[in-house]
């Protein structure tokens, strides 16, 4: 959607009556849980963008030696006058990038929940890329959304889902948003995803709990974002950040842990926590390349070109439609 002087991107963001229901819901489960999707206020997004920028946080800077690596490649597989889609795009630096390299493409949908920084970027590529059409949309991928349609006619959908938020999706969700993914593109799409791989367990633990303690306000932030919006009374001094690896789920899980036992207080409900007791905030899933593969196949989309970079920290990985018969539902 274009007026004279700014693109208003088109609007499925979740409400808030949605939000507080989930908070609810979440905060009554016995693991008590929050969804990570609530991480992306303005000031979450700004300092996920700070994470991005640590030295110990290792996804962008390996993501971006594999894109940089590979270009020439990846831009030959995806082909001209594409329509590109970025699922969760923030700041869209990356998508910069590609978009340097790409032959003449048509048209790019930026999508994602945090709206301001959204008509920001959105505006930026418009003015930096004259013959692209910027359709911004802002929603939360995970749901329902119809992708816009460019002006011009274009050879193809593709989708660019970089910075491994696959790993964010727990792996049954993971499968069903890939299978969701496979239907936006159809038989002709292709899928770009950035997908991290298991490694190091101190790499980790460091990537997750830096020396500035970024992470951690990133993660406090939900709280003080519940308190800013419902008028709650989360003790923020009273939690603490906690990320460990789970070597049997394959997974870092993000915690905020009671310091002492406390009563919040949210809308007509008061929620009791022990000492001790944690909410559980984010999982990040490490795959290697085969499981990752296993998925994709499942959902309807087939691997067919796998870059790591040399210690095998991180993978680029493109996906085209299955053929039928090699999907094992
Ligand atoms: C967005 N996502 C891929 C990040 C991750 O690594 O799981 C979010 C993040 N959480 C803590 N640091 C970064």
């Amino acid at each position: 959607m274009k007026t004279r002087n700014s693109i208003i991107p088109h609007d499925y963001r979740p409400g808030r009556e949605r939000f507080l229901a989930e908070v609810l819901d979440g905060l009554r489960k016995p693991q008590k849980e929050l969804p990570s999707k609530y991480f992306y206020d303005e000031r979450g997004a700004d300092l996920f963008e700070r994470i991005c920028s640590l030295e110990e946080y290792y996804i962008p800077r390996t993501e971006a030696s594999i894109m940089q690596a590979n270009i020439a490649v990846m831009v030959e597989l995806i082909g001209p006058r594409v329509l590109l889609i970025e699922y969760g795009c923030g700041d869209c630096k990356k998508v910069r990038f590609l978009l340097d390299h790409l032959h003449d493409p048509v048209a790019f949908v930026p999508i994602d929940i945090s709206r301001g920084q959204l008509e920001r970027v959105a505006q930026e590529l418009a003015s930096d890329y004259t013959t692209l059409e910027v359709l911004p949309l802002c929603a939360d991928y995970t749901s329902s959304f119809e992708v816009p349609h460019p002006e011009r006619g274009f050879s193809r959908k593709v989708v660019y889902f970089p910075g491994s938020t696959i790993g964010n999706f727990d792996p049954i969700p993971a499968r069903q948003f890939l299978e969701r993914i496979a239907g936006v593109l159809g038989p002709e799409g292709a899928l770009l995803i950035g997908v991290d791989l298991k490694k190091d367990v101190t790499l980790l633990h460091s990537a997750y709990n830096d020396s500035q303690c970024v992470t951690a306000a990133f993660n406090l932030n939900l709280l003080e974002r519940i308190n800013r919006e419902f008028n709650c009374d989360f003790q923020i001094d009273s939690f603490r950040h906690y990320a460990l690896y789970n070597p049997k789920e394959n997974r870092v899980e993000m915690h905020l842990v009671s310091q002492r036992q406390q009563t919040v207080h949210l809308g007509n409900a008061a929620i009791h926590f022990a000492r001790g007791e944690s909410i559980w905030t984010e999982s990040s899933y490490k795959y290697n390349p085969d499981e990752f593969q296993q998925m994709a196949v499942t959902s309807g989309l087939r691997v067919e070109r796998v870059w790591t970079d040399a210690r095998e920290w991180f993978s680029v990985q493109y996906l085209v439609a299955a053929d039928e018969l090699t999907q094992t539902r």
